[in-house]
């Protein structure tokens, strides 16, 4: 039996055809997994769990036909779907999860986070991710009407576009001191998260030894997951 971690398929109406890849991915190598965990933005946009854009309901519903039969499918928050709730655990049949969790994974203790968090060189993203995660802020978002929040929601993905051009390579990665001081916080050897889009195994060096850092990949080429076992992980292209 294995475990799977996926993340970043920014699901969205213009990319149909990953919809498509992922339902498949759902009916199929999930249905052979012991659990499935998807770290962040699987949704490109999710505006409130009353607001379920037109091209959702078909992955909801396939999401609960796997937890239905067995899978559980455990649900981090990303920075686009950082709203998800309640009643879209209800709907679906996942769990959502905090980031960061550390999860026993056959053994081998494993953190487990969306990946925003590890990008400290970049304070303007910091200092916005904290205004948005706000109590405050939220429950005065929730309160517009649905206009309102898919325009807010336009305006700031043009925002992150424009800045997301104007920034270095290297500010947009992850800062390597904070990856080990959540290593050390959380006393693990190992980290999957997603978030960067640059898929990789990373050997991190802390204190003597050695710790792994694996990347998951997005799903906008094609899909992919990692796929963990007793005898480690490995990386498996889907589509
Ligand atoms: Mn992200």
């Amino acid at each position: 039996m294995s475990t799977l971690f996926i993340s970043d398929l920014h699901l969205s109406a213009e990319r149909s055809q990953t919809i498509r890849l992922f339902l498949d991915f759902l009916a199929e190598e999930a249905q052979q997994a012991e659990a499935l965990y998807i770290l962040g933005d699987l949704f490109e946009a999710w505006l409130g769990d009353d607001l379920v854009l037109p091209e959702y309901p078909p992955v909801l519903a396939a999401l609960k036909t796997l937890n239905d039969s067995g899978v559980p499918v455990y649900v981090m928050r990303g920075n686009r779907d950082f709203l998800l709730d309640g009643e879209f655990e209800r709907v679906s049949g996942c769990q959502l999860i905090d980031d960061p969790q550390v999860i026993d994974l056959y053994g081998t203790p494993t953190l487990l986070m969306h990946g925003d968090l590890l990008c400290t060189d970049d304070h303007a993203y910091q200092k916005m991710r904290r205004q948005l995660r706000d109590p405050h802020w939220i429950a005065q978002f929730m309160a517009m009407d649905p206009e309102q929040r898919m325009a807010f929601a336009r305006e700031l993905r043009d925002r992150s576009r424009k800045e997301t051009g104007e920034k270095s390579e290297t500010i947009m990665d992850v800062n390597n001191d904070t990856v080990t001081a959540y290593l050390k916080e959380y006393q693990v050897l190992r980290l999957i998260h997603g978030h960067t889009h640059r898929p990789a195994s990373h050997s991190h060096p802390l204190d003597g030894t050695m710790a792994t850092r694996y990347v998951l990949t997005d799903w906008h080429e094609y899909g992919g997951m990692l796929r963990c076992d007793a005898d480690g992980c490995k990386a498996v292209r889907i589509g």
